[in-house]
């Protein structure tokens, strides 16, 4: 896999946008479980199929799943990372997460979430990752100052939260009460 060149970064980013966060902004309706017809989405960002086969291939964590239906159209979806206030539903299975799992965050955030948790806030989910190196590297989208927290899954799914598995292994689930929660690290 190929690192996206600087224009292929903006480019997912305004795709990231419209996926997962304000489709109407560009003129399009998501359908219940997220998918845009693709055809739409280059014209109302005005790229080439190939530039966004680019992006898509190419892209570090597979955030677009792009499939083709019946009739021969392609559709596209963000694999996760959604905003609550856009309605869907990605209809993914529940899954069995493995034991544990772990969450990157600034560092700054932690006496917060030590006393209540984590919160899916803005999106539809808590994410979280299956490694530490995973959660470094979100943890640090937003600080050079990260803590990863390790996350008791397994108990969690026990007493019944539900998770899952997004097509780009991202870890989903709506809340993690603090007492499932331990500091695994911290990284400057
Ligand atoms: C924090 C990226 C204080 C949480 C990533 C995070 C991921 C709390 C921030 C995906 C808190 C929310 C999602 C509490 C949670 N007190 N802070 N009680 N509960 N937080 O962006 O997990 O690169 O919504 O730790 O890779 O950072 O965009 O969540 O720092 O998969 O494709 O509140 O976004 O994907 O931030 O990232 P976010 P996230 P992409």
């Amino acid at each position: 896999m190929t690192a996206l060149s600087r224009e292929q970064v903006r480019i997912s980013r305004r795709i990231a946008l419209v996926l997962r966060h304000r489709p109407e902004a560009a003129g399009l309706t998501l359908d219940a479980n997220g998918w845009v017809p693709v055809d739409d989405l280059l014209a109302a960002l005005g790229i080439a199929r190939a530039e966004l086969d680019a992006v898509v291939e190419h892209n570090d964590k597979s955030r677009f799943a792009v499939a083709r239906r019946d009739d021969g159209a392609d559709w596209i979806r963000a694999s996760q990372g959604h905003s609550r206030r856009v309605a869907v539903d990605l209809d993914l299975p529940p899954a069995d997460p493995p034991a544990v799992l772990f969450h990157g965050t600034p560092r700054v955030n932690l006496t917060s979430i030590m006393s209540e948790g984590l919160r899916s806030r803005s999106r539809h989910h808590v994410h979280l990752s299956p490694d530490v190196p995973t959660a470094l590297i979100v943890g640090r989208r937003r600080s050079a100052d990260v803590a990863v927290l390790r996350v008791a899954a397994g108990e969690l799914a026990a007493a019944g939260h539900l998770f899952h598995r997004s097509a780009n292994g991202v870890w989903l689930t709506t809340e993690v009460p603090a007492r499932y929660l331990r500091l695994e690290r911290t990284s400057p």
